[in-house]
């Protein structure tokens, strides 16, 4: 248990503020936005994978007596919305014209009095469908004669998206010539899906006197989403106001705009009310963004004492229908190419391919800096893989590996410069913490035949921060935040920001790095997001990037406040201002602690009659904009203790140790709190989580009963232990901590479920490792999925 005492005025354990209200439940989510008048949408959804729609019958739905619009692809096709731009540049139709593509996709919109009518109307609509073959398998897309399904694409004859890669192919190429150990092993990341605990949800309201559209959206990227708007609808920026209230948890989920939200506005403008559409679970699990779906072919070189020389890697991205990931647009497999991971080599290639098949599109960062924690997992297993193609002690073959700390910055072989670290240290902590060698022992100790135990270790680096505008933009919006901090007469503050927490804890994060900053309590301090009416431009929270950007611009903000203050403060005592010092919270005079006065004495001044020198304004405020000069890097040591019935090929997690350097912590507590939920995401995905289609393209996941999700019950006590490697660059030496474990941990269980079945000789079997797939691997069955 962690006791709070005082709140700091800084960096420090700190409660939660918005505990206060979350904890009573008073929250306010999107499903809590009822406006008078407000109507409520429905979604009718394809029951194929791909199908020619041929008719769509609306009358009898039209004439449900609550029933107050029914919305087509052609309704909207004649209003030139039936399709919309995604993030990644493609188009995805908000409601079918032609064909469908996904089982789940959007056909028709009912806007009805209340909830349950527009769903009763959904049945009432007959549509004709003339079902296609579906492309299922990722891997078969390509395949000549494989049904194309983006055929309303001008130009486009296949299922191909893009192909991408980094690194130095024929310097890789060169390395594997002349190695003396190669070994390639075929990696699955499988579709999982954030499965946020609220579902995507907006209620729409466009006013037609004064022409502004306001929506309440629990989306991540509350301005960004703005933006899309105003492009897509022609609405000028100013007459839209997008609300993200409190969120129940994002992890990705939330970043896309759905068809459902395109939907409710149209059904606003149409109807002249509200319309609220909030999805269900199956509809969240069917048809939002999934994630992963990366189907790689790992090769790693290197010399028969376990120095690695080079990685390469080949990779089959399935996107769905629509290409809807988000990440941003020079890099279309996201932040794959930090696949080299941790360790110190000659040179590394990725080739990535994507490809649509008949599935939801996605592919979105769910707790992963885009596509990092496919790449983590890849180079993690390899390393294993390499461990045991050689006999050698994973940690042993890792600690050979590492990069070294005066390697930093570390320019990567594919273009990355990791910021700063030390991760030999970070690794011998957690082994200690574990107790390695007891553990190994104990492993040793074991009669053939019986339980089996496994000890699994990985080593992650992730790249958070997206990122510098130079090189990252999302739709042609630069990734840079603003921050916008007021300091009231009385010494209170308000802190607007751009980016939208889900529940990671914003509003007492950003109130202390103003308090370390200026001095002024964190309680004084208000946290303003979510509203594009209230907060500056910005891009908004995920990939882990609130801390390294928006945390940045906050200290920078409070930093020209504080010289403000200075200015102030020098006209209070009549000093130069260059004769002052700054101690937490007090400008005083050098030589002279006596001669101060508080940040809070400052701020009354600063709106009193004071004179002020010459080109002082008056007040005590400030904006900014961030321009991130790079991303940051943090890293991280898992150990995870497994035991493994051979009988049953049931997973218990005994022990997992978690070792985390995510620079200076703002919060401790908050990132522990972090690092706990991505643990247990890590557990889940490794072991129970599956988005799984039949060969039509069915989706057999599409509800918690079969969608796993883990609970405590399925995760060991926590033994958590941090090193402090802060950024070079960022003003507080932070780096983002939010999806750390999400990206560490599955290859710490994986790792150490194949290590348990080592005496049965299985090198590798895919993930999830159910009882089932586990069992089916003892018995030398592995199975692909
Ligand atoms: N921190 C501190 N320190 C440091 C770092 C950090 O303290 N060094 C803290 C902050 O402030 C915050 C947190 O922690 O509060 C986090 O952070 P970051 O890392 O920066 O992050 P952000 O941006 O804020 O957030 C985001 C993330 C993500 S991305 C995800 S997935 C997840 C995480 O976050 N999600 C979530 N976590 C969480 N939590 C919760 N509760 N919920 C949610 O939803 Mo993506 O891309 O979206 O997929």
């Amino acid at each position: 248990m962690t006791t709070v005492e005082q709140p700091p005025i800084g960096f420090g354990r700190m409660h939660r503020k918005e505990d206060a209200r979350f904890v009573r439940g008073r929250g306010t989510y999107v499903d809590d936005v009822n406006l008078p008048g407000m109507l409520h949408g429905a979604v009718l959804r394809s029951p194929f994978a791909h199908a020619r729609i041929v008719s769509i019958d609306t009358a009898a739905a039209q004439a449900h007596p609550r029933v107050k619009a029914v919305i087509t692809g052609q309704t909207l096709d004649g209003l030139k919305l039936a399709w919309m731009p995604t993030l990644s540049q493609d188009t995805q139709a908000v409601l079918a014209t032609d064909k469908v593509r996904f089982q789940g996709q959007e056909v028709a919109f009912v806007v009805a009095e209340d909830r349950y009518a527009a769903r009763d109307a959904l049945e009432l609509i007959d549509v004709e469908y003339e079902p296609l073959p579906a492309v299922v398998d990722a891997r078969r897309a390509l395949d000549p004669g494989a049904p194309v399904i983006r055929d309303d694409k001008d130009g486009q004859t296949d299922n191909h998206i893009f192909d991408w890669g980094a690194g130095d192919e024929a310097a890789t190429d060169a390395v594997f010539a002349s190695a003396e150990v190669v070994v390639a092993q075929d990696v699955l990341y499988p579709r999982v899906h954030p499965a946020p605990l609220e579902t995507c949800g907006a209620v729409a309201d466009f006013d037609a006197v004064t022409g502004k559209l306001t929506m309440w959206c629990n989306t991540q990227a509350p301005h960004a989403h703005r933006t899309v708007y105003a492009l897509v609808a022609g609405l000028p920026e100013h007459k839209i106001r997008v609300i993200s209230p409190d969120v129940g948890g994002g992890f990705g989920n939330k970043v896309p705009i759905y068809p459902g939200y395109v939907c409710a506005v149209v059904g606003s403008i149409v109807t002249g009310k509200p319309v609220k559409w909030m999805e269900d679970r199956s509809e969240n699990l069917m048809s939002t963004g999934f994630a992963r779906d990366f189907h790689m072919r790992g090769e790693v070189a290197a010399t028969r004492d376990g120095k690695i020389r080079a990685l390469r890697v080949k990779v089959i991205a399935d996107h769905g229908a629509f290409n809807g990931t988000a990440q941003p647009t020079k890099f279309p497999a996201g932040f794959f190419h930090v696949f080299t991971g941790s360790y110190d080599m000659e040179a590394a290639h990725c080739a990535v391919t994507g490809v649509y098949t008949n599935k939801a599109p996605g592919g979105v960062a769910y707790a992963c800096s885009f596509r990092i924690t496919e790449a983590a997992y890849l180079v993690e297993r390899m390393v294993d893989v390499l461990a045991y193609e050689l006999e050698m002690d994973p940690a042993e073959l890792r600690m050979k590996n590492l990069l070294r700390p005066e390697q930093f910055p570390y320019p990567s072989p594919t273009g990355w410069e990791y910021d700063s670290g030390d991760y030999p240290r970070a690794l011998q902590l957690a082994l200690d913490m574990a107790g390695y060698a007891e553990l190994r022992a104990e492993q040793a100790a074991r009669p053939p035949g019986g339980p089996l135990m496994g000890i699994g270790i990985s080593f992650f680096t992730e790249a958070v921060g997206a990122g510098p505008r130079k090189h990252m933009d999302i739709l042609g919006l630069g990734m840079a935040d603003g921050a916008e901090l007021r300091v009231h007469p009385t010494g209170k503050a308000v802190l607007r920001i751009s980016v939208q927490s889900q529940g990671q804890g914003h509003e007492t994060t950003y109130a202390q790095i103003v308090a370390e900053e200026l001095g002024i309590p964190p309680d004084d301090v208000e946290v303003v997001h979510g509203d594009t009416d209230q907060t500056p431009f910005g891009l908004g929270t995920y990939g882990s990037r609130s801390t390294p950007v928006s945390g940045a611009a906050t200290a920078v903000v409070a930093r020209k406040v504080r010289e403000r203050a200075r200015q102030v403060a020098s006209a209070m005592l009549e000093v130069d201002p260059g004769d002052l010092e700054w101690e937490k919270g007090r400008w005083y005079v050098r030589g002279d602690q006596s001669q101060g006065r508080t940040i809070q004495e400052i701020a009354l001044a600063s709106h009193s009659s004071l004179e002020l020198p010459e080109g002082v304004e008056g007040h005590l405020d400030a904006t900014t904009v961030y321009n991130p000069p790079n991303l940051t890097f943090p890293f991280g040591a898992y150990v995870c203790v497994v035991d493994v019935d051979p009988g049953t090929g049931q997973v218990k997690v005994r022990r997992f140790v978690a070792v985390d350097d995510c620079g200076v912590r703002i919060n401790p507590m908050i990132v522990e709190g972090q690092v706990h939920g991505g643990l247990a995401d890590g557990i889940g995905m490794a072991l129970m989580e599956l988005i799984a289609f039949d060969e039509d393209g069915n989706c057999l996941g599409a509800s918690f009963m079969d969608y796993l999700l883990p609970t405590a019950m399925e995760c060991p006590s926590w033994e958590l232990g941090e090193t402090v490697t802060p950024s070079p660059h960022h003003p507080i030496g932070a780096k983002g901590v939010g999806e750390s474990a999400t990206v560490g941990s599955p290859a710490a269980v994986v790792n150490a479920v194949l290590d348990a079945l080592k005496p049965y000789g299985v090198r590798h079997a895919d993930m999830p490792l159910t009882p089932a797939h586990v069992w089916r691997a003892i018995q030398g069955r592995p199975i692909r999925t």
